[in-house]
């Protein structure tokens, strides 16, 4: 399996492959939902990024080009697993089934996307902005789910950036030793932010890094969404039956800027961009061989997307400002006398200096 670190695991045919066929044990039901999904995600990123340019939401990190990486992943999570996100991971969110008049509501300004759903029930963590910080809880949270005698794995996605933090070699350090039931998942996407792949390690592949830690690496083309399940799936399966940590590399492309404030003409050619498959048009093109996806499919599903995103944009801008002491919940499970101080410090109306 070590070889996996080095060679581009596939199962979705080039494009003009004719061999075509479902994959075994995946319903048809599934192949359609992992399209579906990507074109929820799709739609929800560019509407988010209109809402930044009218100014209604806040600095946003757009993810097209990871749809396939993102919701094949978090396909392939059991109930019982627990997702440990980053602030680009909006399609797993979905996938997950976060609502998305939550999503909308957090990058609002107001509050945490998780807030009003119970944590329990999602099994998902909030997203950590500090790069690479949730890998270490991830290991925690796996090693206390096998102490338990807990059946969940956790995942912790992560970039090809977070792997120079020394959370990330902390945390794939103690998950080896400890055979902590954790899945890393790296979205390479080619760049944190300005910086690209080849500038962040000399290693050959990110998926290579796993044998210095003494478990699996794979790596696994980050477009093509079957493939991506696959390995996953497999890695989770491992990790359950005691069998160790993984780490995958997902080979993507991050098609627009590292975030709504960032200008990647700055920093690479717009051609670039070409050399890339677009994920959704891969998996589409996959799914009119294979189970006869239709003009109509299509234009119902881009209807249904558009509607279910601008209802929980209503849904969202329908609410008023938080209670600006809302601030301190979530900190602490419980009361903490600082806290309790600095609410009392509070002016009586914070929002009238703006
Ligand atoms: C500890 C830390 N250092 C620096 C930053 C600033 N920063 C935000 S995103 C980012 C790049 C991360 O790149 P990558 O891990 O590849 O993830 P991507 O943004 O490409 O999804 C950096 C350096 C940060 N958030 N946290
Ligand atoms: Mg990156």
């Amino acid at each position: 399996m070590a070889s996996q670190a080095q060679d581009l695991v596939r199962v979705l045919p080039d494009e003009d492959a004719d061999e075509r066929r479902t994959p075994d044990g995946l319903s048809e039901e599934t192949l359609r939902n992992l399209y579906e999904t990507q074109v929820l995600a799709r739609t929800f990123d560019e509407k988010a990024i209109s809402l930044h340019r009218q100014g209604r939401i806040g600095t946003y990190a757009p993810m097209q080009g990871q749809e396939a990486a993102q919701v094949g992943a978090a396909t392939a999570l059991r109930e019982a697993d627990i997702l440990f996100p980053t602030y680009r991971d909006h399609a797993m969110f979905l996938t997950r089934g976060l609502q998305l008049a939550e999503i909308v509501h957090h990058l609002m300004g107001r509050g945490n996307y998780i807030d009003r759903q119970d944590p329990a029930d999602l099994r998902t963590f909030p997203i950590t902005i500090p790069i690479a910080t949730q890998l270490p809880h991830a290991v925690g949270v796996a090693m206390a789910a096998a102490y338990k005698g807990d059946d969940a794995v956790a995942m912790a996605s992560l970039g090809d950036g977070a792997t120079s933090e020394g959370d990330f070699h902390e945390a794939c350090n103690i998950a080896g030793v400890f055979d902590a039931p954790t899945v890393f998942f790296c979205q390479n996407n080619g760049y944190a932010i300005s910086v690209p792949r080849e500038r962040q390690t000399a290693s050959a592949t990110i998926a290579q890094k796993a044998d210095a830690y003494g478990f699996e690496g794979v790596r696994v083309d980050g477009n093509d969404v079957l493939a991506v399940y696959d390995v996953v799936s497999e890695a989770i399966e491992r990790a359950r039956d005691d069998g160790g940590p993984t780490l995958i590399e997902a080979v993507t492309y991050r098609r627009g800027p590292h975030t709504t404030t960032d200008d990647p003409d700055v920093y690479r050619d717009e051609d670039e961009r070409a050399d890339w498959e677009d994920p959704l048009e891969r998996t589409r093109a996959y799914l009119e061989a294979t189970v006869d996806w239709s003009e109509g499919d299509e234009r119902a599903l881009r209807e249904r997307a558009r509607d279910r995103v601008q209802a929980a944009v209503e849904a969202a801008a329908a609410e008023s400002d938080p209670e600006p002491e809302t601030m301190f919940d979530h900190v602490y499970a419980a009361d903490h006398p600082r806290y309790r101080q600095q609410r009392r410090e509070l002016p009586e109306d914070p929002y009238a200096s703006h």
